[in-house]
């Protein structure tokens, strides 16, 4: 297991030492509202267990990204959004706008997605 990481923004959200607005959780996800909104639900759903990107998460617990999408679909479906359909993406590096590196999945939907994102 890696370790919880002491500097990481989304450990200090788990941890409960940084304010969050949650809407949802597994045993092992938090799924919490983006401080910096890009659709009418956007919600970020990150595992417990520090991992920077989703190819390490993926590598170390392969189980752990269908958790991630399992909590997307149940936060889509409290929001009212499954049916009309949603995106979950995972920005990889920072060549592909991920900025935080402890890995999450955005959930995003409630208005129109163009294919392909910028
Ligand atoms: O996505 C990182 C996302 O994290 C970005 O959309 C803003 C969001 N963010 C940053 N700080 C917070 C806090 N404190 N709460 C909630 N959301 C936050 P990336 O794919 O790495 O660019």
């Amino acid at each position: 297991m890696a370790p919880t990481e002491s500097d990481c923004l989304f450990c200090g959200i788990i941890a409960g030492r940084i304010p969050a607005d949650v809407v949802g959780e597994s045993e092992q996800t938090l799924a919490f509202r983006d401080l910096n909104p890009q659709a009418p639900t956007h919600v970020l759903i990150v595992p417990r267990q520090h991992y920077a990107t989703a190819a390490q998460a993926g590598a170390a617990d392969a189980g752990l990204l269908d958790e991630i999408a399992r909590v997307a679909g149940e936060v889509a479906t409290a929001e009212g959004i499954a049916d009309t359909g949603y995106r979950l993406v995972f920005n990889t590096g920072p060549a592909a706008g991920q900025t935080v590196l402890h890995v999450h999945g955005h959930l995003l939907g409630g208005r129109g997605l163009e294919w392909p994102p910028g």
